[in-house]
């Protein structure tokens, strides 16, 4: 009877140690363990033995060995357990790879760094800069800068209007600037001569979207105030900058043209070392309705003032064929500036 047991035992805790799934291990501890299970079974024949020494000997060896194939349920059953919950995180674990090891600051963008550079180089050569609101007033828009109502020259700025009526104004008077002069008006009108101001902002036109054409897009303005100054002034201000902000293989040159805010005018453009010319903005000396409108007496006075595209410059600037591709938020094309 004795080599019955250890054989049943020895088997069970084969069948044990092979086991690989915890409804395995369940079922065999109702087979193998249970108080009807094979082992258990194993005491009914107890009877048959001759003498009680026997009896107590085989019944024993029977306890023994529940207990060792208990014990092994046990270990086997923690053991599948672990392994089953080391299953489980390993399928539900994040993948965080790419996270580890790139850092992945962002940075401004082109538009951003360009006018930023551009207010460092105006504050290293005097200026101060100047602010004011995208919505603006049809008269800092337009009639401060000589443009009276039905001026031709306000065709060309194809304006969005506000659906705002200011108490006491009339409806169609508000709109979102088309151009950053109306800040020299406001910066005449607060404060006192000499000025030496620049005001970068965003600007608006009912423009539709192309190569070099946005329907938002920045600019910045420039405008100096002071005793005596002349188109010499304005000609060596425009050289000067275009050295600071685009090297010193680059020119510029002023051609006649024309704005209703300035008297005379001229268009500036600047001159690759590869021998291109490039337009950039406008510019001329202000128009003395221009310095009367803010408050300033054109018989003591005298300035000027320049306006061009920050947009369009970064774009030259970065050789983008496309102003449009600027603010598509494609990261492949910004992470290049
Ligand atoms: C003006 O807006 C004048 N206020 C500039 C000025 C200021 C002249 C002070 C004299 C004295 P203009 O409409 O040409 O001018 O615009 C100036 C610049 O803005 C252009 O040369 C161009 O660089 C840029 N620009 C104009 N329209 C767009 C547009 N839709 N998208 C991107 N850039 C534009």
């Amino acid at each position: 009877m004795l080599t019955e047991i250890t054989a049943a035992r020895d088997a069970a805790l084969v069948e044990i140690e092979v086991a690989d799934a915890l409804d395995h291990i369940a079922a065999l501890t109702t087979r193998l363990a249970g108080k009807k299970g094979e082992l258990s079974l194993l005491k009914r024949q107890l009877g048959s033995l001759d003498t009680v020494e026997a009896k107590k000997a085989a019944g024993q060896a029977i306890n023994e060995a529940i207990a060792a194939v208990g014990e092994a349920l046990d270990q086997r059953r923690r053991l599948l357990t672990m392994e089953m919950l080391a299953a489980r995180v390993e399928a539900e674990r994040l993948d965080l790879t790419e996270f580890v090891g790139k850092p992945s600051r962002g940075h401004a963008h082109l538009v951003t760094q360009a006018w930023e550079r551009l207010e460092d180089v105006f504050i290293g050569l005097g200026f101060r800069v100047a602010e004011g609101p995208e919505v603006e007033t049809d008269w800092h828009n337009f009639e401060a800068l000589n443009m009276g109502e039905g001026h031709p020259a306000r065709g060309e700025f194809d304006t969005l209007f506000v659906d705002h009526v200011p108490p006491g104004g009339k409806p169609g008077t508000t709109l979102l600037r088309t151009h950053t002069s109306p800040v020299q008006i406001r910066t005449m009108l607060n404060s006192e001569p000499p000025i030496y101001i620049v005001a970068p902002g965003r600007v608006f036109r009912r423009d539709t979207p192309d190569a070099t054409h946005m329907p938002v897009f920045h600019q910045i303005e420039g405008l100096v105030v002071d005793r005596g100054i002349t188109m010499a002034d304005l000609a060596g201000t425009i050289e000067a900058f275009t050295k600071a902000f685009f090297g010193s293989g680059f020119t510029s040159r002023l051609r006649p043209s024309y704005f209703p805010f300035t008297e005379p005018s001229a268009e500036f453009d600047i001159q690759r070392p590869n021998g291109d010319w490039i337009e950039l903005g406008g510019c001329g000396m202000v128009h003395p309705n221009v310095l009367r409108a803010g408050g300033i007496d054109p018989e003591e006075w005298s300035g000027f003032a320049f306006g061009f595209g920050i947009d369009r410059m970064a774009k030259e600037r970065h050789g983008v064929e496309d102003i449009r591709e600027m603010y598509t938020n494609d990261i492949r094309f910004l992470e290049q500036f």
